[in-house]
């Protein structure tokens, strides 16, 4: 058994929905049992707990060290890493360890609850925006991680235009809040703004900079706080804060109005005044997003351990199995003009993206098998 995660475009194996046996990858492993005869098979997943989606952003955003929570509190490491001391599992390559920074996209599997998540770490420096291309043409769902005290910076615009390219949903995650500066509001303006998007407030901040406490969840109508201790595994939740209410209710009544756009059941239960549940939201959240009419907006510190369990529920709340994308389309090099529709069906002809990863990313140099 291995524990490093597979480079692209190994990882395209998620295109099928399966990992492949020979891939070296925590994926490879997740996806494998024993049978009877000490053989080793590949488990059917149900495609409707599956989501295959990507973390990108800007460089220093906090992808890798958000990226490796994940991988800890969904039990796929019992060790936390840190980007500081170069010990995380998907900056596993030596340049990346003694610079800090990510240079290959990294693909790493891992399970919540009932759902499997397949993810790609991906590089947030300039230089290396065509290895986010490359995993971009195989996700199904985005995390835009941004820093609080920054909000959208350059190349966040960059990873969000190539997103835009390939139709791929997206949640944004407001990293970062307990830097000193950070500013929740200015962030979720500034995706406003520059993405010409529409943000959907699903969080509201308890606290920002060193008060930084934990967060209001809109759609529950809770808030969780974190301690810190037990890096964050466990945390409470409890009451909105007296203080925060009136913000609160103002911004479920914001997120209710706009998600009801989305949703005929949503809408007349809004205006009938009818009990709206939890779970009405989440429908409604769910198709807006897919649709990317509407962008959910979290919050949190990766760093301090706060949010990230949230944030994994939205991703298999919000984000698309690929049962819910468009099937592929392909083209046979030897008959021109010849196009043919790929839908996700695991029963089907394999179909593989195959890439030269020294050839420019992008549309076109790809080519599916
Ligand atoms: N204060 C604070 N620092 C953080 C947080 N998350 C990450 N960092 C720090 O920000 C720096 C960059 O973190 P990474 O996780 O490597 O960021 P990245 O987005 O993966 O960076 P690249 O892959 O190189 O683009 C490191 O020094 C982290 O310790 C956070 O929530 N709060
Ligand atoms: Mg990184």
């Amino acid at each position: 058994m291995t524990n490093e995660p597979s480079r692209l475009p190994v990882g395209l194996a998620f295109l099928a929905g399966f990992a492949m046996p020979q891939v070296r990858s925590i994926e490879s492993v997740s996806s494998a049992r024993i049978d009877a005869r000490g053989e080793r098979s590949i488990m059917p997943l149900d495609l409707s707990k599956v989501r295959n989606i990507g973390i990108a952003a800007h460089i220093d955003a906090g992808k890798t060290t958000t990226t490796e929570r994940i991988l800890f509190y969904t039990g796929r490491t019992h060790r936390m890493g840190d980007v500081d001391d170069g010990t995380t599992t998907t900056d596993f390559d030596e340049q990346e360890q003694t610079r800090g920074i990510t240079i290959y996209s990294a693909a790493v599997s891992c399970p919540w609850k009932s759902h499997t998540i397949n993810l790609i770490d991906t590089p947030g420096h300039v230089d290396f925006t065509a290895e986010v291309e490359r995993s971009l043409r195989v996700l199904d769902g985005m995390v835009a991680v941004f820093d609080a005290k920054e909000g959208v910076e350059a190349q966040s615009e960059t990873v969000w235009r190539q997103a835009d390219r390939y139709d791929i949903p997206r949640i944004c995650f407001i990293n970062k809040m307990d830097r000193t500066g950070a500013d929740f509001f200015r962030s979720v303006a500034s995706i406003r703004e520059r993405f010409q998007a529409r943000p959907l407030l699903l969080q509201l901040p308890i606290g920002e900079g060193n008060d930084l406490l934990g967060l209001i969840d809109l759609v529950e109508f809770k808030a969780y706080y974190y301690k810190g201790d037990a890096r964050g595994a466990t945390f409470e939740s409890g009451e909105v804060p007296s203080e925060m209410a009136d913000d609160a209710e103002e911004y479920r009544r914001r997120l209710i109005e706009t998600a009801a756009e989305s949703c005929d059941d949503l809408m007349t239960k809004y205006l009938d005044d009818a009990p709206i549940q939890p779970e009405d939201l989440r429908k409604a959240i769910r198709v807006a997003t897919i649709s990317r009419r509407l962008f959910p907006v979290l919050c949190g510190s990766s760093l301090r351990y706060i949010g990230v369990q949230p944030l994994l529920d939205a991703v298999c709340d919000y984000l698309p199995s690929p049962l819910d994308v468009p099937p592929v389309a392909a083209s046979d090099p030897t008959k021109e003009g010849v196009e043919y529709k790929l839908p996700c069906e695991p029963n089907g002809p394999l179909a593989a993206l195959v890439g030269d990863p020294h050839r420019q990313a992008g549309p076109g140099n790809t080519e599916l098998h």
